[in-house]
């Protein structure tokens, strides 16, 4: 049973505007209006981190490779990523957010979720502080979103990217779900989503109409929560444990790796950026996945869960290196190392794998 409390609460979401392109754009203010894309050198094998909003006009995306980048908008300009520069002004921007909020849930570097049910501002107004002072602090312009919940912040503030602010009060909660599409749900991947256009599901409206007992004939558990979710329901609680179920990181050499003591390198690198990741959200994760692709691009993982999180970056390194001892690591080249953690304490969610607004009330 969802407590009520649950359901009427304010909550903020903030994501910088193409973060990683932003931080370079304002310490290059040559490359401004420009397409301008961070990650790998067009001729290796990297891919786009991320890309300044001009880039995005040819249809470059994040995780897309550099090569294919290069194609859409061969005059990009191609930028390696600088993760102090981006770590220093994620610090700024998370230090505003305790300014403003005692219940701050960062996301990534770029993106927190900020609860202000008990303050006695208006939340949109918080909001708007809020940007300013990420604009003044760090030369940088950030969206947010103002809604009853996670689920509709979110999509709020992605909603007038970039630098907007959209408020939906929760009286407008239902009318803003209804257009739109099944996969702004987050929790909607790509295949779910696939999956519900087979029953003619693509809106919002549609899945709220398909009927509370058809999804759960169709989708079992996740039926209730498609249901709720389609109609902006969300009781997943600001908190630190949030709903991340896993958090990882991974690698694509610009060579294959074929010695084990570089394999072993690599995962040790990726190790610590991993723990460094959990650790800054204060999560302990019990299950450690390793994700070996080969250079013929077979993925496989191994996996391990213990009674107790790694501690330290070290014991999940050891933790990396005895997975890895169950591949083919040293005698097949490997393209892709991953590592990731996963089975987190806290709550569990049920997931399936200025623009201000002239109508918004003072919420
Ligand atoms: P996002 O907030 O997803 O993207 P963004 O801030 O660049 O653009 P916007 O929010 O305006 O749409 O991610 C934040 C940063 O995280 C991004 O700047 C780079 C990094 N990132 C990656 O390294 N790989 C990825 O696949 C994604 C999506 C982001
Ligand atoms: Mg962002």
């Amino acid at each position: 049973m969802v407590h009520a409390s649950l359901l009427e609460r304010k909550v903020i979401h903030v994501d910088m505007d193409a973060f990683y392109a932003s931080v370079e754009i304002r310490d290059n203010p040559s490359l401004k209006g420009k397409p301008v894309i961070v990650g790998g050198s067009p001729e290796g094998r990297g891919v786009v981190t991320t890309c300044s909003y001009e880039a995005r006009k040819f249809g470059v995306r994040s995780a897309m490779s550099c090569a294919q980048a290069y194609r859409r908008c061969p005059q990009a300009i191609f930028i390696r990523p600088r993760f102090e520069k981006y770590k220093a002004a994620s610090d700024v921007i998370r230090e505003i957010f305790h300014e403003h909020a005692s219940l701050v849930e960062p996301m990534s570097l770029d993106e927190a979720y900020l609860d202000v049910t008990g303050a006695t501002a208006f939340a949109s107004q918080i909001a708007s502080v809020i940007r300013r002072q990420v604009k003044e602090r760090t030369g940088l312009t950030c969206s947010a979103g103002v809604a009853p919940n996670k689920l509709v912040a979110k999509i709020a503030s992605d909603f007038r990217k970039p630098d907007g602010l959209t408020v939906v009060s929760p009286e407008r909660v239902h009318d803003f779900m209804r257009p739109l599409s099944v996969r702004k749900i987050s929790g909607v991947g790509p295949k779910f989503e696939e999956r519900l256009n087979q029953k003619g599901i693509f809106t919002c409206a549609q899945l709220e109409s398909y009927g509370l007992e058809r999804l759960t004939l169709d989708f079992g558990n996740s039926g209730p929560w498609l249901w709720a979710r389609a109609q902006g329901i969300d009781p997943t609680p600001v908190g630190r444990f949030g709903t991340r179920k896993s958090l990882g990181s991974e690698n694509t050499f610009p060579k294959d790796l074929t010695r084990l003591d570089e394999i072993q390198s690599a995962i040790t690198e990726i190790a610590e950026e991993v723990f460094e990741s959990v650790t800054r959200r204060q999560l302990q994760g019990r299950t450690v996945t390793l994700k070996v692709k080969y250079s013929d691009f077979t993925t496989i993982t191994r996996r391990h869960t213990s009674n107790l999180a790694p501690a330290t970056a070290d014991e999940l390194r050891a933790v990396g290196h005895s997975l890895l001892q169950h591949t083919e690591a040293g005698r097949r080249p490997i393209r892709l190392l991953g590592l990731t953690l996963s089975n987190f304490g806290g709550e569990e969610d049920d997931a399936p794998e200025e623009k201000e607004d002239p109508n918004g009330t003072l919420f």
